[in-house]
């Protein structure tokens, strides 16, 4: 049995771009594998947050988490500030971490861009994240595909400290889907669909009602003709649209093609807002259920005082290979 580790930020509505990407691998991993979910808001600070909105937003995915399938018996959910061992290791991470290779990070860059003042958090993020990774020793990493150049790094990292220090750290693998890995944008498929997009109508949020689900749909940016044609390179817009119909519906893309052949982009787009409402429905019910049953704080706190076992004594080992004098 191998160990799993992800995380999803609190860092605004979870977007089906999360759920096919990431929360879906979560679920079929938890069978097989010990698996280690949490809700890391120390990178979701990394953005200016509001208070009450990160607090919301942390219940919100914890339970998202368990509507979607992942089930506390046999998954740690837990809260990334409530093991401190990451912020600890993370610290120790970045120490080990050249400027160099956080300036290079895709994800920096995008979320650096145009903007007068950036957080030193936001340029780090990726070190931490490594300690979230290593601190539980995890062998294999279900994420989308914008998250592979931060996992390099993990594994670089992994091996920088185990031949400075011996050989102590499991070199991480990325478990990314073969398709739906980077579920792009409904206003613009050249961005991928992201839960901070300012402009609600770029992504489904999870949570989004039945009304406004078609709405988005029905008001995607379409490319030009009315071919339902998976064309990434010509046709980028609709081959986002076609190829969320087929992570949705479980067709393949020469089914979806077949099937829509003649009947241009409105009927293909209304039967797409079905297929997802199909799939959300039954989801957002197990969420309000979740969310009244008061259950989250028992989970979270079961799920924390468990990865805090494994990942203190990540923290102790680290600390004496690394020559810091331990309190007597
Ligand atoms: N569009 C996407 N397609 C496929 N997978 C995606 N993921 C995110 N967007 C897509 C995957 O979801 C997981 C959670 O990501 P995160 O919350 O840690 O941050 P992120 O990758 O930066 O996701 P967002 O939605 O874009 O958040 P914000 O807007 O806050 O930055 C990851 O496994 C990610 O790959």
């Amino acid at each position: 049995m191998g160990k799993v580790l992800s995380g999803i930020q609190p860092s605004g509505k979870l977007t089906l771009g999360n759920y096919i990407g990431a929360m879906r691998n979560f679920v079929k991993l938890q069978d097989s594998e010990e698996c280690y979910f949490m809700v890391v808001d120390m990178h979701a600070i990394t953005v200016p947050q509001e208070p009450e909105a990160l607090r919301e937003q942390t219940e919100m995915v914890t339970a998202l988490f368990i509507a979607a399938g992942i089930d506390p018996a046999k998954s740690n959910v837990f809260v990334q500030s409530h093991v401190p061992a990451h912020a600890e290791l993370g610290w120790i991470m970045t120490t080990l971490t050249g400027m160099g290779e956080l300036e290079r990070m895709t994800q920096f860059k995008d979320k650096s861009q145009g903007k007068e003042s950036v957080g030193a958090g936001l340029l780090v993020y990726p070190s931490l994240m490594a300690a979230d990774i290593l601190v539980y020793n995890a062998d294999l990493v279900p994420v989308g595909d914008d998250q592979k150049q931060h996992l390099e790094l993990t594994r670089d990292l992994a091996q920088r400290f185990n031949s400075r220090f011996g050989d102590y750290f499991t070199i991480p693998n990325p478990y990314i889907p073969e398709v739906g890995a980077r579920i792009m944008s409904l206003d613009d498929a050249s961005k991928k669909m992201s839960k901070s997009n300012p402009n609600p109508g770029s992504y489904i949020a999870l949570l989004d009602e039945p009304s406004v689900i078609r709405k988005k749909i029905s008001r995607a940016t379409t490319d030009s003709g009315r071919e339902v044609k998976y064309d990434p390179e010509n046709k980028p817009e609709i081959s986002n649209l076609i190829s969320i119909y087929a992570q949705v519906s479980g067709l393949s893309i020469p089914e979806i093609e077949a099937r829509f052949e003649g009947q241009g982009y409105g009927p293909f787009k209304k039967e797409l807002a079905e297929r997802i409402v199909e799939l959300l429905e039954p989801l957002q019910q197990r969420y309000y259920e979740i969310r009244k049953s008061g259950e989250i704080h028992r989970i979270l706190k079961e799920g924390a005082a468990k990865a805090s076992l494994i990942a203190n004594r990540t923290v102790a080992d680290v600390k004496e290979r690394m020559g810091f004098l331990a309190p007597r």
